[in-house]
């Protein structure tokens, strides 16, 4: 049974309308004053843990804030939500799932029991027989159907079990097999597929069909051509047991499609799509960056998880910023917050955090069903640094608009070049220090600027952001980021008391594209709006 915390609405508890008050007192305080009030706050509102060091003095916060938005989450009794999750209870209540991403980086020895059963040992049985794949397939011994060894690696998968695969590719290149050419399909518009395997041998070519029910119509459509374009070169169907892999719940529907079920890495439905990336979904990442360097990254992962889990709240990397996105969404009424990642290996990084994010905490509705009455999920987006400065910054710096920014950059680079790194560095700090603090009409002035132009020229500054600096891009680094935000986003699912673990809004897109698609088939006529019925004629018209 789910833990049912707290007893009241959340803007009924006595944290929350502290809260409303407390915000009515600092809504107008500037960072200029409180750093200057206080010397040491840059260290005072800082915070170093499992090799993470978060500045988050650069938020319009006091420590009363802080106090009264920890009180919240004692109060919506987040630490009972943490204990049922790691626990196993069924705290995703409208599928009467458990939420256990944590337990796909449990050690070995651990016991996590769902349903009377310990899963840590099948967990390691799944990683176990999957590094002896990838080790089989990286040493050259697993071969394809003509004898010759897999040198291009497809995932075909989407949402969850595409977008966290694409992210850790991306993100671990630096310790990937350069011999080797991995590519991701995900969209159903068939020039994704083409344009990933135009210049591929099918000889060479191994599919991993990614589908935790591998019923998901893009994946098995993308599937089917991956199959066709395969046979069409290797003629024989048993050529599919050398070329496709599936990662799946569903051994039915993978040996329908014609996979070997051998050929089958499981996980379960205690694990969530957008959750998954670490489960046998991360195949492809393990192909690429070999099983020593996954184990690494599910060691970074687990680290998050133990400090998530043991560390007191104000200590708290996940919690601080979770009550942080809180604050600014339902007091500040931010809509957005920037996830800006100086490092080019993250280029996907704030893609990944989108559906993290926004398919998690995107409701609108709470646990027992009623309408909020306050901002649930903010709307997450980026691009790495410094990139995004040549092109939306303006508007986060002089805008109307609050955004909350997540700087994230390392100290060491992976790919040492003159003075590259220091170059992007100072980018970092100058933006958060920039947003900060701003420049003022008198500073404006004082540069010879002519009267009519200073108002252009200022930066009204009181625009907060965090800043996460770690040591370096590796596996272990990789795993912690990824499940900072992941119970970051709990926390502030806890918080405001929703369901952060289904995704009911996904569907009805779904069926009425099916109805569509049997119209586009000539399959009868659908009934719809004027809108839509002009649009499916324009269209049935203008294909000829
Ligand atoms: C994630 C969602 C969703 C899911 C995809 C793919 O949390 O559930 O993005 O991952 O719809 O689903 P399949 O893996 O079942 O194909």
């Amino acid at each position: 049974m789910a833990t049912q915390v707290p007893s009241a609405p959340l803007t009924q508890l006595t944290a929350w309308k502290a809260l409303e008050s407390h915000y009515q007192q600092v809504k107008d305080l500037s960072l200029r004053t409180l750093f200057a009030e206080d010397p040491k706050r840059g260290e005072r509102f800082s915070l170093e843990a499992v090799g993470i060091y978060l500045d988050y003095s650069k938020n319009r916060i006091t420590e009363e804030t802080l106090r009264l938005l920890l009180q919240l989450a004692e109060e919506s009794g987040l630490r009972q939500h943490i204990d049922a999750m790691f626990r196993g209870d069924k705290i995703n209540v409208t599928e009467n799932r458990a939420v256990l991403h944590t337990a796909l980086r449990a050690p070995r020895g651990a016991d996590i029991q769902v349903d009377g059963r310990n899963v840590v040992p099948e967990v390691h049985e799944v990683l176990d027989r999957m590094a002896a794949f990838s080790d089989r397939v990286r040493s050259g011994e697993w071969k394809g159907f003509t004898g010759k060894r897999i040198r291009n690696v497809v995932n075909i998968g989407i949402g969850g079990s595409d977008l966290g695969p694409v992210m850790a590719y991306e993100a671990l290149r630096h310790y990937s097999r350069r011999d080797m050419v991995f590519r991701f399909v995900s969209n159903v518009d068939g020039t994704d597929f083409a344009e990933a395997t135009i210049d591929l041998d099918p000889e060479e070519t191994l599919f991993i069909i990614s589908s935790k029910t591998f019923t998901t119509l893009e994946t098995m459509t993308n599937a089917q051509t991956a199959r066709e374009w395969s046979l069409k070169k290797l003629g024989d169907p048993k050529a599919v047991a050398k070329h496709f892999v599936a990662v799946s719940t569903n051994a039915a529907e993978v040996s329908k499609f014609g996979i070997d079920t051998a050929n089958m890495f499981g996980f379960w439905d205690w694990v969530g799509g957008r959750y998954s990336m670490d489960s046998a979904i991360g195949l492809s990442t393990m192909l690429a960056i070999g099983p020593d360097n996954f184990r690494k990254m599910l060691a970074g992962f687990r680290e998050m998880d133990e400090h998530f889990r043991t560390a007191p709240f104000e200590k708290n990397l996940p919690v601080l910023m979770g009550l942080l996105t809180v604050w600014y969404a339902d007091f500040f009424g931010a809509e957005t917050v920037a996830v800006l990642p100086y490092d080019q290996y993250l280029k996907r990084f704030p893609a990944y955090l989108q559906q993290l994010t926004m398919e998690s905490n995107g409701k609108s509705v709470t646990l027992g069903g009623a309408r909020v009455d306050y901002q649930t999920g903010a709307i997450f987006w980026g691009e790495p640094g410094t990139n995004g400065q040549h092109s939306f910054y303006q508007l986060i710096h002089q805008g109307t608009h609050l955004i909350p920014c997540d700087f994230l950059g390392f100290a060491k680079t992976l790919n040492p070049l003159g003075n590259h790194h220091d170059l992007l560095m100072a980018n970092v700090f100058a933006q958060g220090e920039a947003l900060a603090f701003g420049k003022t009409p008198e500073q404006v002035k004082a540069e010879g600027t002519p009267d009519w132009l200073v108002p252009h020229r200022v930066f009204e500054g009181n625009r907060p952001s965090n800043t996460l600096l770690l040591e370096k891009l590796t596996p272990e680094a990789l795993g912690k980021l990824v499940a900072l935000y992941e119970h970051s986003v709990f926390t502030q699912g806890v918080i405001w008391q929703i369901n952060s673990f289904d995704q009911w809004g996904v569907e009805l897109g779904k069926v009425l594209a099916k109805n569509i698609i049997s119209e586009l088939e000539g399959k009868g006529e659908g009934k719809h709006d004027s809108s839509t019925s002009a649009l499916i004629a324009r269209y049935q018209k203008l294909k000829g």
